[in-house]
């Protein structure tokens, strides 16, 4: 068998296990000049209450209705759903090739703050704990709709990931059926939990503790690692030390850990290019079924699209698209930046 720093030298592929596909990782390509998009920088200073956000206490939303003058979160049907919890069963089917079906949901927003100007980086602690209640409490009452299958808690932060507005906050999409990406990593964690009487997750979780060099941020509930597998340049998987199945199994210790990590794991994204760093983030967890689902493990994936700089991105094209996810720098590269970036926020230094 080679070594790891070996195989790291050449252009390389490696298995993800939880989509069971794999990614091609080309060291060092980085490299290359650059006569592409530089996207122009994000705003540093924006004001603490914009009085034009949608998202602001007291503002007019697009639709006619007005924010309470809340103060720490606030959730409310996003006015443009892309999904409905009305929506009619009906079914469609054409030779087996042309096939539809119905899909009922519901789409919530959620404020992580009043101020217009912050993110989850530069919020108290207690101000994410918050966060993490209110995601814990629309779970649960979100499963408990008849319709719902599956609920899909997330945030699009910066431009640069198409988040509408800087404001801090993230979405909520339930839906009667299971989306590709769990389902296709329940299929993963039940396909190994047969061939190896445990969870993939816990296993993974106790080599990268035992290895270090992917691991960034770790408290007593949580890790975050860039996974050996990942994708997008600085990815990171956020996983629970526990097994648990969801988030609505975290006790308060959970909670506290969870809303620590996401403090400090955001802190090293924004000092990386010292810049608020965009990415998509969300958490997968077991499906909103009566089953108990033991083979699920409550995580996050965040994937943030920066590469070299705050003005330039990774896209995932060309060879992405119509060959394997790519990657310029190793996994192993890029734990080491993250890591050395540090925790204290670079605008408090
Ligand atoms: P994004 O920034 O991730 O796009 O999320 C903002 C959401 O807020 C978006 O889904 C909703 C949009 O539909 N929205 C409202 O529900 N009401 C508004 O007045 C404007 C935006
Ligand atoms: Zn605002």
């Amino acid at each position: 068998m080679s070594s790891l720093i070996e195989l790291g030298r050449h252009p390389h592929l490696r298995f993800d296990p939880l989509r069971r596909e794999w990614v091609q990782v080309s060291p060092r390509r980085t490299e290359r000049p650059w006569r592409g998009q530089v996207d122009p920088p994000e705003a540093e200073t924006i004001p603490a209450h914009d009085p034009g956000c949608y998202l602001c206490p007291g503002a007019p939303r697009a639709r006619g209705a007005t924010n309470p003058d809340y103060s720490t979160t606030f959730v409310f049907d996003n006015d443009f759903a892309a999904l409905h919890p009305s929506t009619p069963p009906a079914a469609y089917t054409d030779a087996d090739l042309l096939v539809a079906r119905s899909e009922p949901g519901i789409c919530r927003v959620v404020c992580f703050s009043p101020r217009h100007d912050l993110t989850l980086s530069r919020m108290d602690f207690a101000g994410i704990r918050a966060v993490v209640d209110v995601w814990i409490d629309e779970c649960a009452r979100l499963a408990a709709c008849p319709e719902i299958g599956y609920v899909l808690v997330f945030e699009n932060r910066g431009a640069a990931m198409g988040a509408s507005n800087p404001h801090p906050h993230g979405q909520i999409w339930a839906t009667a059926t299971v989306p590709n990406e769990p389902a296709r990593e329940q299929a993963s964690l039940s396909a190994w939990r047969h061939a190896h009487g445990g969870c993939l997750l816990c296993d993974y979780l106790s080599l990268e503790a035992a290895r270090g060099e992917r691991m960034i941020v770790e408290n007593g509930a949580f890790a975050a690692i860039v996974p050996f597998w990942a994708v997008w340049p600085f990815e990171t998987i956020v996983i629970s030390k526990r097994h648990v199945t969801g988030l609505d199994a975290l006790d308060q210790a959970g909670r506290d850990g969870l809303a620590d990590l996401l403090k400090r794991l955001t802190t090293h994204y924004d000092n990386l290019f010292e810049t608020p760093f965009p990415y998509s983030m969300g958490f997968h967890q077991r499906p909103a079924d009566e089953a108990p689902h033991d083979e699920w493990h409550l995580h996050a994936h965040v994937y943030p699209p920066l590469l070299r700089s705050a003005a330039v991105r990774k896209f995932m094209v060309g060879y992405e698209m119509l060959g394997t996810p790519q990657r310029d720098l190793t996994p192993e590269d890029a734990a080491a930046r993250l890591r050395a970036a540090g925790e204290e926020h670079y605008r408090g230094r």
